[in-house]
Protein backbone atom coordinates (compact mmCIF):
# COMPACT_ATOMS: atom_id res chain seq x y z
CA UNK A 1 0.00 0.00 0.00
CA UNK A 2 1.33 3.32 -0.78
CA UNK A 3 1.27 5.79 1.68
CA UNK A 4 -1.47 8.44 1.45
CA UNK A 5 -0.73 11.29 -0.39
CA UNK A 6 0.55 14.79 0.25
CA UNK A 7 -2.49 16.79 -0.90
CA UNK A 8 -1.64 20.48 0.98
CA UNK A 9 1.82 19.42 -1.28
CA UNK A 10 -0.14 18.25 -4.30
CA UNK A 11 -2.45 20.85 -5.04
CA UNK A 12 0.18 23.29 -4.96
CA UNK A 13 1.23 22.40 -7.97
CA UNK A 14 -1.43 22.81 -9.42
CA UNK A 15 -3.00 26.02 -11.10
CA UNK A 16 -6.16 25.86 -9.30
CA UNK A 17 -8.96 28.34 -8.20
CA UNK A 18 -9.31 29.77 -4.80
CA UNK A 19 -7.61 28.53 -1.35
CA UNK A 20 -7.64 24.62 -0.42
CA UNK A 21 -10.07 23.37 1.72
CA UNK A 22 -10.00 19.28 1.57
CA UNK A 23 -9.52 16.27 -0.83
CA UNK A 24 -11.83 13.20 -0.39
CA UNK A 25 -11.46 9.76 -2.31
CA UNK A 26 -13.49 8.26 -5.08
CA UNK A 27 -14.22 5.37 -4.99
CA UNK A 28 -14.01 4.56 -9.18
CA UNK A 29 -12.37 2.17 -11.25
CA UNK A 30 -10.11 -0.76 -11.12
CA UNK A 31 -6.88 0.95 -11.95
CA UNK A 32 -5.98 4.43 -10.78
CA UNK A 33 -6.36 6.71 -8.06
CA UNK A 34 -9.22 9.04 -8.00
CA UNK A 35 -9.60 12.00 -5.43
CA UNK A 36 -11.82 15.17 -5.48
CA UNK A 37 -9.84 18.37 -4.03
CA UNK A 38 -12.09 21.06 -3.03
CA UNK A 39 -11.19 24.74 -2.95
CA UNK A 40 -12.78 28.18 -1.45
CA UNK A 41 -13.12 30.99 -3.79
CA UNK A 42 -12.74 34.64 -2.62
CA UNK A 43 -15.96 34.97 -3.18
CA UNK A 44 -17.15 32.30 -0.60
CA UNK A 45 -17.94 30.01 -3.48
CA UNK A 46 -16.53 25.90 -3.72
CA UNK A 47 -14.76 24.77 -6.47
CA UNK A 48 -13.71 20.86 -6.92
CA UNK A 49 -11.50 19.49 -8.87
CA UNK A 50 -11.01 15.72 -10.15
CA UNK A 51 -7.38 14.67 -9.40
CA UNK A 52 -5.98 11.26 -10.35
CA UNK A 53 -2.63 9.41 -9.76
CA UNK A 54 -2.29 7.46 -12.78
CA UNK A 55 -1.30 3.57 -12.55
CA UNK A 56 2.35 3.76 -14.19
CA UNK A 57 2.74 0.02 -13.76
CA UNK A 58 -0.01 -0.76 -15.97
CA UNK A 59 0.10 2.34 -17.95
CA UNK A 60 3.59 2.09 -19.02
CA UNK A 61 4.32 5.38 -20.74
CA UNK A 62 2.24 8.42 -18.44
CA UNK A 63 3.89 11.08 -20.43
CA UNK A 64 2.27 9.29 -24.16
CA UNK A 65 -1.02 8.75 -22.46
CA UNK A 66 -1.14 12.54 -21.38
CA UNK A 67 -0.37 13.57 -24.50
CA UNK A 68 -3.32 11.43 -26.00
CA UNK A 69 -5.62 12.89 -23.55
CA UNK A 70 -4.38 16.85 -24.02
CA UNK A 71 -4.86 16.09 -27.74
CA UNK A 72 -8.23 14.63 -27.72
CA UNK A 73 -9.97 17.14 -25.31
CA UNK A 74 -8.32 19.80 -27.17
CA UNK A 75 -10.64 18.28 -30.65
CA UNK A 76 -13.57 17.28 -29.00
CA UNK A 77 -13.88 21.07 -27.27
CA UNK A 78 -13.58 22.37 -30.81
CA UNK A 79 -16.15 20.52 -32.19
CA UNK A 80 -18.43 21.00 -29.15
CA UNK A 81 -17.79 24.53 -29.37
CA UNK A 82 -18.76 25.03 -33.27
CA UNK A 83 -21.83 22.91 -32.23
CA UNK A 84 -22.45 25.55 -29.67
CA UNK A 85 -22.32 22.71 -26.68
CA UNK A 86 -20.49 23.68 -23.51
CA UNK A 87 -16.75 22.54 -23.74
CA UNK A 88 -16.87 22.62 -19.94
CA UNK A 89 -19.44 20.23 -19.34
CA UNK A 90 -19.14 18.30 -22.52
CA UNK A 91 -15.58 17.21 -22.17
CA UNK A 92 -13.30 16.98 -19.38
CA UNK A 93 -10.81 19.92 -19.02
CA UNK A 94 -7.26 19.23 -18.09
CA UNK A 95 -5.85 21.63 -15.32
CA UNK A 96 -2.58 22.74 -15.78
CA UNK A 97 0.46 22.43 -13.11
CA UNK A 98 2.17 26.06 -12.29
CA UNK A 99 4.42 25.15 -14.83
CA UNK A 100 2.53 24.94 -17.41
CA UNK A 101 3.03 20.96 -17.60
CA UNK A 102 -0.27 18.62 -18.53
CA UNK A 103 0.73 16.26 -15.29
CA UNK A 104 2.88 16.47 -12.22
CA UNK A 105 5.68 14.36 -11.60
CA UNK A 106 6.46 13.92 -7.81
CA UNK A 107 9.67 13.28 -6.27
CA UNK A 108 8.62 9.31 -6.01
CA UNK A 109 8.13 9.10 -9.53
CA UNK A 110 4.00 9.23 -9.43
CA UNK A 111 1.92 10.99 -12.15
CA UNK A 112 -0.22 13.14 -11.22
CA UNK A 113 -3.11 15.27 -12.97
CA UNK A 114 -6.25 17.23 -12.76
CA UNK A 115 -9.41 17.99 -14.22
CA UNK A 116 -12.23 20.12 -14.39
CA UNK A 117 -15.30 18.79 -11.79
CA UNK A 118 -18.30 18.31 -13.80
CA UNK A 119 -21.18 19.56 -11.79
CA UNK A 120 -25.03 18.44 -11.43
CA UNK A 121 -23.74 15.51 -13.11
CA UNK A 122 -23.35 11.56 -11.81
CA UNK A 123 -22.09 8.38 -13.03
CA UNK A 124 -24.12 5.03 -12.89
CA UNK A 125 -23.04 1.35 -12.06
CA UNK A 126 -26.23 0.20 -13.11
CA UNK A 127 -28.92 2.12 -15.34
CA UNK A 128 -31.87 2.92 -13.57
CA UNK A 129 -34.15 3.25 -16.51
CA UNK A 130 -33.56 2.54 -20.27
CA UNK A 131 -33.78 6.34 -21.43
CA UNK A 132 -30.32 6.22 -19.42
CA UNK A 133 -29.06 3.21 -21.67
CA UNK A 134 -30.68 5.04 -24.48
CA UNK A 135 -28.65 8.85 -23.48
CA UNK A 136 -25.06 6.56 -22.93
CA UNK A 137 -25.30 5.25 -26.15
CA UNK A 138 -25.84 8.17 -27.53
CA UNK A 139 -22.87 9.52 -25.45
CA UNK A 140 -20.48 6.58 -26.84
CA UNK A 141 -22.08 7.23 -30.40
CA UNK A 142 -21.04 10.84 -30.85
CA UNK A 143 -17.91 10.67 -28.83
CA UNK A 144 -16.95 8.19 -31.81
CA UNK A 145 -18.13 10.93 -34.53
CA UNK A 146 -16.89 13.56 -32.95
CA UNK A 147 -13.52 11.71 -33.34
CA UNK A 148 -13.97 10.16 -36.80
CA UNK A 149 -11.81 12.89 -38.21
CA UNK A 150 -8.68 13.19 -35.55
CA UNK A 151 -5.68 11.86 -37.20
CA UNK A 152 -5.44 8.86 -35.64
CA UNK A 153 -1.79 8.37 -36.43
CA UNK A 154 -0.67 10.89 -34.03
CA UNK A 155 -2.50 8.75 -31.15
CA UNK A 156 0.30 6.37 -28.71
CA UNK A 157 -1.00 2.94 -27.84
CA UNK A 158 -1.23 3.69 -24.74
CA UNK A 159 -1.68 -0.33 -23.85
CA UNK A 160 -0.85 -2.42 -27.04
CA UNK A 161 -3.08 -5.19 -27.87
CA UNK A 162 -5.75 -4.22 -25.29
CA UNK A 163 -8.72 -5.81 -27.20
CA UNK A 164 -6.83 -8.37 -29.33
CA UNK A 165 -8.69 -11.22 -27.87
CA UNK A 166 -6.48 -13.41 -29.48
CA UNK A 167 -3.26 -12.20 -26.97
CA UNK A 168 -5.78 -12.22 -24.12
CA UNK A 169 -6.34 -16.04 -24.66
CA UNK A 170 -2.60 -16.36 -25.39
CA UNK A 171 -2.11 -14.91 -21.86
CA UNK A 172 -4.42 -16.89 -20.15
CA UNK A 173 -3.26 -19.97 -21.34
CA UNK A 174 0.17 -19.23 -20.37
CA UNK A 175 -1.21 -18.03 -16.85
CA UNK A 176 -2.93 -21.54 -16.66
CA UNK A 177 0.30 -23.22 -17.70
CA UNK A 178 2.44 -21.50 -14.64
CA UNK A 179 -0.12 -21.43 -12.26
CA UNK A 180 1.49 -19.33 -9.66
CA UNK A 181 -0.41 -18.91 -6.81
CA UNK A 182 -1.86 -22.62 -7.33
CA UNK A 183 -5.54 -21.27 -7.84
CA UNK A 184 -6.05 -23.65 -11.35
CA UNK A 185 -7.82 -26.50 -9.34
CA UNK A 186 -10.41 -24.09 -7.77
CA UNK A 187 -11.43 -23.42 -10.44
CA UNK A 188 -11.82 -25.78 -13.25
CA UNK A 189 -15.78 -24.77 -14.69
CA UNK A 190 -14.52 -21.43 -15.60
CA UNK A 191 -11.05 -22.98 -17.46
CA UNK A 192 -13.39 -25.54 -19.45
CA UNK A 193 -15.69 -22.51 -20.10
CA UNK A 194 -13.34 -20.58 -21.68
CA UNK A 195 -11.49 -23.50 -23.55
CA UNK A 196 -14.75 -24.06 -24.92
CA UNK A 197 -15.01 -20.89 -26.85
CA UNK A 198 -11.67 -21.00 -27.73
CA UNK A 199 -12.72 -21.10 -31.40
CA UNK A 200 -14.28 -18.19 -31.67
CA UNK A 201 -11.57 -15.76 -29.62
CA UNK A 202 -9.76 -14.24 -32.56
CA UNK A 203 -12.65 -13.39 -34.92
CA UNK A 204 -12.92 -9.75 -34.51
CA UNK A 205 -8.85 -9.67 -34.87
CA UNK A 206 -8.65 -11.89 -38.27
CA UNK A 207 -11.41 -9.26 -39.55
CA UNK A 208 -8.94 -6.59 -38.80
CA UNK A 209 -5.89 -8.60 -40.17
CA UNK A 210 -7.50 -8.93 -43.13
CA UNK A 211 -8.48 -5.34 -44.30
CA UNK A 212 -12.40 -6.31 -43.39
CA UNK A 213 -12.94 -4.56 -39.69
CA UNK A 214 -12.35 -0.62 -40.08
CA UNK A 215 -9.77 0.75 -37.52
CA UNK A 216 -11.13 3.86 -35.75
CA UNK A 217 -10.19 6.20 -33.02
CA UNK A 218 -12.19 4.58 -30.07
CA UNK A 219 -12.33 5.22 -26.43
CA UNK A 220 -11.88 1.07 -25.28
CA UNK A 221 -13.35 1.36 -22.08
CA UNK A 222 -17.02 2.26 -22.98
CA UNK A 223 -18.84 1.44 -19.23
CA UNK A 224 -21.58 3.18 -18.24
CA UNK A 225 -20.21 4.61 -15.44
CA UNK A 226 -17.80 6.18 -17.84
CA UNK A 227 -20.04 8.31 -19.54
CA UNK A 228 -21.47 11.33 -16.79
CA UNK A 229 -25.32 11.82 -17.13
CA UNK A 230 -26.87 15.49 -16.85
CA UNK A 231 -28.65 15.03 -13.22
CA UNK A 232 -31.35 17.90 -14.83
CA UNK A 233 -32.03 16.68 -18.20
CA UNK A 234 -30.89 12.94 -18.02
CA UNK A 235 -28.74 13.16 -21.00
CA UNK A 236 -25.29 11.60 -21.73
CA UNK A 237 -23.68 14.55 -20.93
CA UNK A 238 -19.73 13.81 -21.12
CA UNK A 239 -17.29 10.69 -21.57
CA UNK A 240 -14.60 10.10 -18.97
CA UNK A 241 -12.07 8.26 -18.56
CA UNK A 242 -9.86 8.73 -21.94
CA UNK A 243 -6.78 6.86 -20.77
CA UNK A 244 -7.48 4.08 -23.57
CA UNK A 245 -8.44 6.13 -26.09
CA UNK A 246 -6.75 4.83 -29.17
CA UNK A 247 -6.58 3.30 -32.33
CA UNK A 248 -9.31 0.43 -32.09
CA UNK A 249 -12.21 -1.10 -33.40
CA UNK A 250 -16.39 0.78 -33.31
CA UNK A 251 -17.36 -3.18 -32.22
CA UNK A 252 -14.87 -2.86 -28.97
CA UNK A 253 -16.56 0.01 -27.96
CA UNK A 254 -20.35 -1.47 -28.71
CA UNK A 255 -19.38 -5.18 -27.08
CA UNK A 256 -17.68 -3.42 -24.06
CA UNK A 257 -20.83 -1.26 -23.15
CA UNK A 258 -23.39 -3.91 -23.67
CA UNK A 259 -21.41 -5.75 -21.14
CA UNK A 260 -21.71 -3.65 -18.69
CA UNK A 261 -24.95 -2.13 -19.49
CA UNK A 262 -26.97 -5.35 -19.74
CA UNK A 263 -25.74 -6.46 -16.52
CA UNK A 264 -28.59 -6.36 -13.92
CA UNK A 265 -26.29 -6.32 -11.11
CA UNK A 266 -23.01 -5.17 -10.18
CA UNK A 267 -19.94 -6.61 -12.04
CA UNK A 268 -18.84 -8.33 -9.01
CA UNK A 269 -22.11 -9.81 -7.53
CA UNK A 270 -21.45 -12.62 -5.83
CA UNK A 271 -25.11 -14.22 -6.00
CA UNK A 272 -25.37 -15.23 -9.64
CA UNK A 273 -29.09 -15.04 -9.39
CA UNK A 274 -29.25 -11.57 -9.59
CA UNK A 275 -27.18 -11.74 -12.35
CA UNK A 276 -28.82 -11.96 -15.97
CA UNK A 277 -28.61 -10.08 -19.34
CA UNK A 278 -31.06 -7.40 -20.00
CA UNK A 279 -32.43 -7.87 -23.41
CA UNK A 280 -34.42 -4.97 -22.93
CA UNK A 281 -31.21 -2.72 -22.21
CA UNK A 282 -29.55 -4.57 -25.58
CA UNK A 283 -32.34 -3.34 -27.41
CA UNK A 284 -31.96 0.23 -26.35
CA UNK A 285 -28.03 0.77 -26.22
CA UNK A 286 -28.40 -0.65 -29.87
CA UNK A 287 -31.27 1.21 -30.73
CA UNK A 288 -29.08 4.48 -29.57
CA UNK A 289 -26.39 3.54 -31.22
CA UNK A 290 -27.39 3.12 -34.48
CA UNK A 291 -28.79 6.19 -34.70
CA UNK A 292 -25.72 7.61 -33.89
CA UNK A 293 -23.27 5.67 -36.37
CA UNK A 294 -25.68 4.29 -38.67
CA UNK A 295 -23.99 6.54 -41.61
CA UNK A 296 -20.55 5.74 -40.02
CA UNK A 297 -20.70 1.84 -39.55
CA UNK A 298 -19.69 -0.52 -42.65
CA UNK A 299 -21.37 -3.51 -42.92
CA UNK A 300 -18.98 -5.38 -41.27
CA UNK A 301 -19.43 -3.51 -38.12
CA UNK A 302 -23.30 -3.82 -38.18
CA UNK A 303 -22.92 -7.44 -38.90
CA UNK A 304 -21.04 -8.06 -36.33
CA UNK A 305 -22.51 -5.92 -32.93
CA UNK A 306 -24.22 -8.65 -31.59
CA UNK A 307 -21.46 -11.03 -31.95
CA UNK A 308 -18.96 -8.19 -30.29
CA UNK A 309 -21.20 -8.18 -26.93
CA UNK A 310 -20.51 -11.63 -26.36
CA UNK A 311 -16.63 -11.56 -27.39
CA UNK A 312 -16.09 -8.97 -25.26
CA UNK A 313 -17.99 -9.93 -22.20
CA UNK A 314 -16.22 -12.96 -22.88
CA UNK A 315 -12.49 -10.65 -23.00
CA UNK A 316 -13.53 -9.39 -19.73
CA UNK A 317 -14.39 -12.72 -18.34
CA UNK A 318 -10.85 -14.25 -19.38
CA UNK A 319 -9.47 -11.06 -18.04
CA UNK A 320 -10.42 -11.02 -14.49
CA UNK A 321 -9.59 -15.23 -14.75
CA UNK A 322 -6.47 -14.54 -15.64
CA UNK A 323 -5.88 -11.55 -13.07
CA UNK A 324 -6.99 -14.40 -10.56
CA UNK A 325 -4.59 -16.92 -11.55
CA UNK A 326 -1.69 -14.40 -11.58
CA UNK A 327 -2.01 -13.66 -7.98
CA UNK A 328 -5.02 -9.95 -8.37
CA UNK A 329 -1.55 -8.04 -10.26
CA UNK A 330 -3.99 -5.84 -12.61
CA UNK A 331 -7.63 -5.30 -10.84
CA UNK A 332 -7.39 -3.88 -7.79
CA UNK A 333 -9.20 -5.73 -5.33
CA UNK A 334 -11.00 -5.46 -1.90
CA UNK A 335 -11.40 -9.13 -1.23
CA UNK A 336 -10.30 -12.74 -1.25
CA UNK A 337 -11.44 -14.39 -4.80
CA UNK A 338 -12.61 -10.80 -6.05
CA UNK A 339 -11.41 -11.61 -9.59
CA UNK A 340 -12.94 -14.57 -9.31
CA UNK A 341 -16.29 -13.06 -8.85
CA UNK A 342 -15.78 -10.83 -11.01
CA UNK A 343 -15.04 -13.53 -13.71
CA UNK A 344 -18.22 -15.27 -13.28
CA UNK A 345 -20.64 -12.55 -13.44
CA UNK A 346 -19.10 -12.07 -16.97
CA UNK A 347 -19.44 -15.38 -17.71
CA UNK A 348 -23.62 -16.04 -16.41
CA UNK A 349 -23.65 -12.70 -19.11
CA UNK A 350 -21.78 -14.85 -21.85
CA UNK A 351 -23.90 -17.78 -20.96
CA UNK A 352 -27.55 -16.22 -21.41
CA UNK A 353 -26.16 -14.01 -24.53
CA UNK A 354 -25.59 -17.59 -26.17
CA UNK A 355 -29.45 -18.49 -25.12
CA UNK A 356 -30.74 -15.63 -26.78
CA UNK A 357 -28.27 -14.61 -29.95
CA UNK A 358 -30.71 -15.05 -32.37
CA UNK A 359 -32.59 -12.38 -30.56
CA UNK A 360 -29.69 -10.36 -30.10
CA UNK A 361 -29.30 -10.47 -33.81
CA UNK A 362 -32.89 -10.23 -34.94
CA UNK A 363 -32.74 -6.70 -33.07
CA UNK A 364 -29.74 -5.33 -34.40
CA UNK A 365 -31.23 -6.10 -37.90
CA UNK A 366 -34.29 -4.46 -37.20
CA UNK A 367 -32.82 -1.02 -35.89
CA UNK A 368 -29.93 -1.21 -38.37
CA UNK A 369 -32.80 -1.48 -41.08
CA UNK A 370 -34.94 1.28 -39.65
CA UNK A 371 -31.38 3.91 -39.52
CA UNK A 372 -30.84 3.34 -43.22
C1 LIG B 1 -10.64 -1.31 -15.86
O1 LIG B 1 -10.21 1.06 -14.01
P1 LIG B 1 -11.44 1.03 -14.84
O2 LIG B 1 -12.61 0.57 -14.04
O3 LIG B 1 -11.69 2.29 -15.58
C2 LIG B 1 -9.99 -1.72 -17.17
C3 LIG B 1 -11.05 -1.96 -18.23
C4 LIG B 1 -12.02 -3.01 -17.74
C5 LIG B 1 -12.63 -2.57 -16.42
C6 LIG B 1 -13.52 -3.63 -15.84
C7 LIG B 1 -6.92 0.08 -18.36
O4 LIG B 1 -11.22 -0.05 -16.03
O5 LIG B 1 -10.45 -2.43 -19.41
O6 LIG B 1 -13.04 -3.23 -18.69
O7 LIG B 1 -11.60 -2.27 -15.47
N1 LIG B 1 -9.06 -0.70 -17.60
C8 LIG B 1 -7.81 -1.03 -17.99
O8 LIG B 1 -14.40 -3.06 -14.94
O9 LIG B 1 -7.42 -2.19 -18.03
MG1 LIG C 1 -10.88 2.83 -17.35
Amino acid sequence: MKPEPNFPELVSQFDFDGSFLHTEVCEIGHINNTYASHFCKPDGTVQSYLMQRINHYIFKQPEELMENIAAVTEHLRKKIVSAGGDPNRETLTLIPTKNGNIFHRTDEGDYWRAFNFIENAATFQIPQNLSQVYNAAWAFGKFMRMLDDFPIEALHETIPDFHNTTRRYKTFMKSLEKDSFNRAHTTNGEIEFVLDRAGYTSKLVDLIDCGELPIRVTHNDTKLNNVMIDRETGEGLCVVDLDTVMPGSALYDFGDAIRSITNTAEEDERDLSKVHFSMEAFEKYAQGYLDVTHDTLTSTERNNLAFSAWLITLEQGIRFLTDHMDGDSYFRIKRDNHNLDRCRTQFQLVKEMEENFAEMEAIVERYARDTL
